[in-house]
């Protein structure tokens, strides 16, 4: 048996600080259109999409920062892309900086949507792993502030049943963690959707550039086979407003195997037949969670949040 979605990865390429979201929203929507000619029921757009990405910069004033937060979604802005979705039957993931009004107080999330072919919103997830800081570092070439702009997620990691699938989602730095995909695994997950935005350039210490392209892709791959999940990740790269941030939108199979990758770094359409049963037999066998695996050796790895090497010699 066979449940084929034709999912796409829509990645966009950079994104400048004075472009405004109804631009982003019309590449959006050409990139939407496109997928549906392509046979595509499912598109994921990636982290913080309708703007630059922000915290490469320090801003004191908070204004300032919420002006790339959106305050309702959909908004006046982003309808046009709910509104697509119904009258093409297209689904779709998108990122984007949500500022909240939550029991009497402002939340500041770096969020991502599940929207299913009628338009309906599904799913909602806020990023968990923020990397980065949360003070003014200026001796960096940029910044790296989402620990200051944005809360740490208080949705865990959810899936949905929804289009025919298991769906769960995560954002940039949650696709380097191992936790991400068991929590979303242990779930049923058959496709684990996100966006990501990375600088090419190690910020903090020399890093060889072919590096990041293979942390990027080796983290999705073993997440894939070890939980036996589709992941769909779209990229937002290229120059952007001086910095540069890194392609390599994938279509990543359960088997681990890359079923497609884009070659640019411009707005770029990369699609493919996703069987979600062609991880079943790895959920069955070698990943047969409950068969296999050994909790009661795990305790450390919920216990300790930080690394704590035995002691030396003598000690
Ligand atoms: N960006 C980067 C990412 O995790 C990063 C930050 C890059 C962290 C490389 C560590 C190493 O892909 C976001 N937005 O999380």
């Amino acid at each position: 048996m066979a449940r084929v979605v034709r999912m796409a990865a829509a990645q966009l390429g950079p994104v400048a600080r004075d472009e405004p979201r109804a631009a982003v929203v019309e590449r959006m929507r050409r990139l939407m259109r496109d997928a549906r000619a392509d046979g595509c029921r499912l598109i994921v757009f990636p982290e913080l999409a309708l703007t630059t990405f922000f915290p490469r910069w320090y801003m004191a004033n908070q204004a300032e920062v919420d002006a790339f937060f959106e305050v309702e979604m959909p908004g006046a802005e982003t309808r046009p892309l709910f509104e697509d979705a119904k009258r093409l039957g297209v689904g779709f993931h998108l990122g984007y900086a949500e500022l909240a009004r939550e029991g009497g107080r402002v939340r500041r999330f770096n969020t991502a949507i599940l929207v299913d072919t009628e338009g309906r919103l599904v799913g909602k997830y806020r990023k968990i792993h923020l990397p980065g800081h949360s003070a003014h570092e200026p001796q960096r070439p940029f910044q790296h502030l989402e620990k200051r702009y944005f809360e740490i997620g208080d949705l865990g990691f959810p899936v949905w049943r929804t289009m025919g699938g298991i769906f769960g989602m995560c954002i940039c730095n949650d696709r380097r963690w191992p936790e991400t995909y068991r929590v979303l695994g242990l779930q049923g997950v058959e496709a684990v959707l996100l966006g990501y935005n990375t600088p090419t350039v190690n910020a903090v210490i020399q890093e060889p550039a072919h590096l990041r392209m293979l942390h990027h892709l080796v983290t999705m791959q073993a997440g894939a086979y070890q939980n036996g999940t589709w992941v769909v990740a779209a990229a937002k790269c290229g120059m952007e407003d001086g910095v540069h941030m890194m392609g390599g939108s994938a279509i990543v199979a359960p088997t681990g195997e890359i079923a497609a990758q884009a070659k640019t770094e411009a707005d770029e359409l990369i699609a493919h037949d996703c069987d979600l049963d062609l991880g079943r037999y790895i959920k069955e066998t070698v990943f047969n969670f409950a068969q296999h695996r050994r909790t009661e050796y795990y305790g450390l790895i919920v216990e300790r949040v930080g690394m704590v090497p035995p002691p030396k010699d003598g000690q």
